[in-house]
């Protein structure tokens, strides 16, 4: 069985699954019962303690929980609490509706995790409100309160959540609370406030070129499958790295890019579709998964082969995948939910000609994934979530169909929401997503594109570069939910560093 790792590393997929995420249904406690809910109040039996009574009521939808509360001189809060084992973590934002009346007083939402750490967020004189309003917060909006072995609120083991009704002074009045949801709310982002000037070039080391493509070389079994990574076992050959790999070798070695091509040609399905991946030693497949993305890459890859070396034997393998990706469009014009897999097909269907599948693809990317509001692409339809591969493919692609402003846009809101350093700050580049660490290949897309200080970006992934020409992945090793980055050394960023310092394979 493949490992996350491996599976990961191709990118394509992995930013679908990642980003079909945010479709995920929302949690929601109705509240049409007390049940498991519980109700205290600050010194509650004393004469001037607070007082708390609950009920239920009509709510936004069916019933709702109604406090009743009166706090006293000596008591400050009343509130109820549900015991709630729940795993959370795949949400981000919290939202519930709220009535209320008599005088206001603070309402304090709080979740309690499994070792009894309390966050909460605290909404002053917010109870008297005559209208259902929605109140919405994300968990980054909740504050440590206190409690718990650590200081960490662990969403995966949640125990308990509570509202409060908190003041301080003697204060009477009663409020509803209904609905309260989880859910996943898309990512606040940083509009950049102009597209950057021009489309900006690097300075381009023949040397560090050539030692990649020997690394690439170096890769490439007796099978011809080149593979994915170093030192690994079983050795992975992922279609996609196969596309890049037959990239670098049509420039630098033609006897390798033969080898490679007459084994892809093997490996083809009848219907033209490859898997997404092999055992780069055997040829077996390494997956039963079928990915326009990967395909569109190869297809691509060995259209681009033929213009640059007019060899032309291996064209009809192209165009059959091409026949394949055709047989997957909808009437919309679209292959897929994700902006990448269509990008990907655009540049398939236009280096081979068809010019059609192109058009109706092209035009289905500008309407439904490009976000005019944000002057970027979305992830996929209906998808807000922010990736790097859209914009940078993306700007390639806009670039190709001569959309430069909009490519300008897309790369400065790369920079502006996905630019970071390493924890131990000794590299700056992008992210996929997040952003947490660096990701060389990423890195070099955006370079590749023509982003803004493309320069200083690509002088961080060149000293990265080992003797023998590879470089890793990632500098550092980083996992969190759809992300994950690896140290090994790998085809794909050593590809794009010598497509950083020749050419991007993403020109008409
Ligand atoms: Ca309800
Ligand atoms: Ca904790």
């Amino acid at each position: 069985m493949l490992s996350k790792t491996k599976k990961l590393t191709v990118v394509i997929i992995f930013l679908w699954f990642s980003s079909t995420k945010f479709l995920t249904a929302d949690f929601v406690d109705s509240m049409e019962s007390l049940f498991l809910w519980t109700a205290s109040a600050e010194e509650m039996n004393k004469p001037q303690g607070s007082k708390i009574k609950i009920f239920l009521d009509k709510g936004i939808k069916d019933n709702a929980i109604k406090i009743v509360f009166e706090l006293g001189n000596k008591g400050r809060w009343a509130q109820i609490e549900k015991s709630f084992y729940k795993d959370i973590s795949e949400y981000n934002s919290i939202k519930f509706f709220l009535r209320g009346g008599g005088e206001p007083a603070n309402l304090q939402f709080k979740i309690e995790d499994m070792d009894g750490t309390v966050y909460g967020k605290t909404f002053s004189d917010i109870t008297s409100l005559s209208n259902w309003k929605e109140i919405k917060l994300l968990y980054s909006d909740l504050e440590y309160f206190w409690g718990g072995s650590d200081k960490n609120l662990d969403t995966a083991n949640i125990k308990k959540v509570y509202f409060a009704v908190t003041g301080l002074r003697s204060q009477k009045g009663y409020v509803l609370i209904d609905d309260l949801t989880f859910f996943k709310s898309p990512p606040k982002v940083k509009l950049p406030k102009v597209p950057q000037e021009k489309f900006y070039t690097v300075k381009k080391n023949p040397s560090i070129a050539k030692k990649a493509a020997q690394w690439i070389k170096k890769q490439q079994k007796d099978t011809g499958l080149v593979a994915s990574f170093e030192n690994e076992e079983p050795a992975y050959a992922w279609t996609y790295d196969q596309a890049l790999a037959l990239l670098v070798f049509a420039h630098e070695d033609k006897t390798a890019a033969k080898k490679l091509l007459a084994v892809f040609a093997k490996l083809q399905n009848p219907d033209g579709s490859w898997y997404d991946g092999y055992i780069s030693t055997s040829c077996e497949p390494a997956t039963d998964n079928l990915w326009i993305g990967s395909v569109a890459w190869m297809s691509f890859a060995i259209a681009k082969y033929s213009r640059i070396t007019n060899d032309v034997e291996y064209l009809p393998v192209a165009k059959k995948a091409c026949e394949w990706l055709k047989s997957k469009m909808h009437e919309d014009g679209s292959i897929h939910d994700s902006t990448e897999g269509n990008l990907d097909c655009w540049w398939a269907f236009f280096y081979n000609g068809y010019h059609t599948e192109a058009e109706r693809v092209k035009n289905f990317i500008l309407s439904n994934l490009w976000n005019e509001t944000e002057k970027r692409f979305n992830t996929g339809r209906n998808n807000p979530e922010v990736y790097l591969d859209p914009q940078t493919w993306g700007a390639e692609f806009l670039k190709a169909i001569g959309e430069e402003e909009k490519a300008r846009w897309a790369l400065s809101f790369a920079e502006e929401n996905l630019k970071c350093t390493t924890f131990d700050d000794r590299i700056v580049g992008f992210d996929t997503s997040g952003p947490f660490t660096v990701w060389n290949e990423g890195t070099l897309q955006y370079v590749c594109a023509g982003g803004r200080n493309a320069q200083f970006y690509l002088d961080n992934i060149n000293r990265q570069q080992r003797e023998d020409g590879a470089l890793q992945h990632s500098h550092e090793r980083f996992h969190q939910g759809g992300i994950w980055h690896t140290t090994m050394y790998g085809v794909a960023p050593t590809a794009w560093l010598y497509f950083a310092h020749t050419e991007s394979p993403l020109r008409k």
